[in-house]
């Protein structure tokens, strides 16, 4: 009897192992455990033991018992489930896509520029948002104590480390590891410790244009801020390129749009001044390619760093930057 409780438990285990759906389960556990299964019928042998086996063989009995309803009850959770999904799910109906989310407006627009920079042979990269103070300051011709450190409010960390102020830290790491020629856009997340207000976030998105290659020129430069700013808005928008000082650039431009939240009237957004700081740009200062093994004899090239966030603000008409990381659902839903 001993030998019989032993090998029913064994097979259980092993045909619940092969169980495909709950009918499986259902029909096994009538057949085994069920009022005329196979338990119950080695169970009438008990009365036919001696006094001595009896007390054994019944405690046996019992714990093969007790352990063969846990394992049904295991099976039935799993499969039930799945059975339930099997009747319920009917894919004839239409999809209802109402809760699952959708892109932020930011994304949109730096979707639509990685498409229009991608036609363009430039590949999209992405980079560290901890940074060394090498990186985001020092190989871009901004060693420590100079003055342009202040425009860009730091949040530091341990270990002269921070969080990059701006994407420009790939300009560097780019070319160290790809060398000329190149071209590529970094979009992504930047940080300044700055007070926020309606056109300026402690926390935003830039996209970097850079291009190295023989002969490239301001030309070259305009041309492709063009494109971008077609491939955005579609339409055009007013737009003004003045000198702009940024020592990892010479020349360097600001180029500024319209406010086209009040239409250059003046608002909040544009501090009454009608135009908006968007896309400041410039030829790559050969320091930043000797800082890399390029050789500026041989290359040039410009580079550009876009305030992708306020972009996102100009296209959609937003009059407030926080608006756009608040995770405000009656806000975001618009889009
Ligand atoms: C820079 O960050 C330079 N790295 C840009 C650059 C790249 C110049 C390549 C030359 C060549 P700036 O600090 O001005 O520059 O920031 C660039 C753009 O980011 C601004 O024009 C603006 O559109 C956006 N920006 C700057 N600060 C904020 C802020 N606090 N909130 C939202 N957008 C901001």
């Amino acid at each position: 009897m001993e030998i019989k409780l032993k090998s029913l438990k064994n097979r259980i285990i092993k045909e619940l192992d092969e169980v495909k759906d709950a009918k499986f389960v259902a029909d096994l556990k009538t057949k085994y455990l069920g009022r005329k299964g196979e338990l119950a019928t080695i169970l009438k042998g008990l009365k036919d033991l001696t006094i001595e086996e009896k007390p054994r063989i019944g405690q046996l009995a019992n714990e093969v018992k007790k352990e063969l309803v846990v394992l049904f009850d295991r099976a039935e959770k799993l499969w039930h489930g799945q059975a339930d999904e099997g009747v319920d799910f009917d894919p004839t109906l239409p999809g209802n896509r109402k809760d699952k989310g959708h892109l932020n407006p930011s994304t949109i627009v730096q979707y639509e520029i990685e498409d229009a920079f991608s036609k363009m042979g430039f590949t999209v990269y992405d980079g560290p948002q901890l940074e060394s103070d090498y990186y985001n300051f020092t190989a871009l011709n901004i060693p420590e104590d100079h003055p342009a450190r202040d425009t860009q409010d730091t949040f530091w960390v341990e270990g002269k480390n921070l969080l990059r102020t701006h994407t420009s830290n790939l300009q560097i790491r780019m070319l160290e590891k790809h060398g000329a020629p190149f071209r590529g856009i970094f979009p992504g997340r930047v940080f300044r410790y700055e007070a926020t207000d309606a056109s300026h976030d402690h926390t935003f998105y830039q996209l970097e244009g850079l291009m190295i290659d023989k002969d490239i020129n301001i030309g070259n430069l305009i041309a492709t801020m063009k494109t971008l700013l077609s491939s955005v808005f579609q339409t055009d928008v007013d737009v003004r390129l003045r000198p702009g000082f940024f020592p990892f650039v010479e020349p360097g431009f600001e180029m500024d749009i319209k406010c086209l939240i009040c239409d250059g009237d003046g608002c909040s957004v544009c501090k009454q001044s009608g135009w908006l700081e968007l896309m400041p740009c410039g030829m790559v200062h050969p320091k930043v390619l000797e800082a890399t093994g390029v050789d500026p004899k041989e290359y040039s090239g410009f580079a550009f760093g876009l305030g992708l966030t306020r972009m996102t603000m100009m296209k959609y008409r937003i009059d407030d930057i926080r608006l756009l990381q608040s995770g405000d659902l009656r806000f975001l839903n618009q889009f």
